[in-house]
Formats: C-alpha cells, structure tokens, sequence
C-alpha cells in the first residue's frame, strides 16, 4: 500500500514557533516520526509540504493511480479550500484528514473544515501521533478493493 501525505501552510515552521500549540518538534522531526511508523506498518509513504494551494492541488490530481490512499493535513486552507476539496473528491481516492492540535477546541474560524466533507476520518488533536493513527487506519482498516 502506498499513501500519498500532504502538509499545507506553515508546516515546515513547526518547533520554531507556536510550540505551546503545535509542540516542540520541527517538521524534520515529524517527517523522520511519519517514515518510521509506516515502516513498522509496511507501508510506503511519499511525505510532501507546501505553502501553496495550487501546489497542493496538483499534487492531489497527480496522485491518481499512483497512490491508495491520500492523509492530508492542510493546515489554514483545510477551512478555506473549495479547490482542494474538488480536488479530493476528483481523484476518488479515500482520505484521512489529520491535524496536530483539536481545530474544534480553537477559535470559531478553525471549526469548519472543507477536508471533512471528504475525508473518510479524521485524527486531530494528538500531535504527530494523529499522523500516525491516520497511517494505521489505512494500513489496519479491511478494504473491498
Ligand atoms: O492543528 C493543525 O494541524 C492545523 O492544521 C495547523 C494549521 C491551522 O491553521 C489549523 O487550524 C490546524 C496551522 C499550521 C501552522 O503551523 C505553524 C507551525 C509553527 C509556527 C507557526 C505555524
């Protein structure tokens, strides 16, 4: 099996600021903690960031066929992207949406999320353990095809 993860905005500041919310560990770190999880799991993993929509956008279109699943934490476009929803939902593949902290627990801006209404689960909340409990899901989770 092979997943497809996709960082949105500001990602790659983790551990520099905001750890009181994001904790201490930077995006090197996440990513290092992301390849040794799926690896217990046999499962490969293509692990991507981007500041940019459209970026990201691209990168959803391209992951048909190549990829079985799709874990995307979008950070601040997950409440404001209608194209990256069309996205998602144009490549059909399933989607586990994860984020770091509990947007819900958050100011009221952070409550509503476009993944959502695609995503087949999401895992937020729990640091970088909510990236490997999406991981896991796929990886455990009996699939028809
Ligand atoms: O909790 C999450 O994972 C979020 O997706 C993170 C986003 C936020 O907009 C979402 O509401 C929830 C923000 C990511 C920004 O990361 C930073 C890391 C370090 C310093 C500043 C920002």
């Amino acid at each position: 099996m092979k997943i497809l993860v996709l960082n949105g905005p500001n990602l790659n500041m983790l551990g520099i600021r905001e750890r009181a919310i994001y904790g201490a560990g930077t995006y090197t770190d996440l990513v290092d903690f992301i390849k040794t999880k799926a690896d217990a799991l046999g499962i490969d993993v293509e692990i991507k960031q981007s500041n940019h929509e459209g970026v990201l956008v691209d990168w959803v279109q391209e992951a048909r066929g190549v990829y079985d699943a799709i874990v995307i934490n979008a950070a601040a476009y997950t409440h404001t992207s209608l194209a990256i929803l069309d996205a998602l939902k144009a490549v059909s593949l399933p989607v586990a949406e994860v984020h770091l902290s509990e947007p819900k627990a958050r100011e009221e801006f952070r409550h509503f999320s476009y993944i959502s209404l695609v995503a087949e689960k999401v895992f937020s909340g729990e640091g970088f353990k909510s990236y490997e409990k999406a991981i896991e899901y796929f990886a455990l989770a009996p699939r028809l095809s």
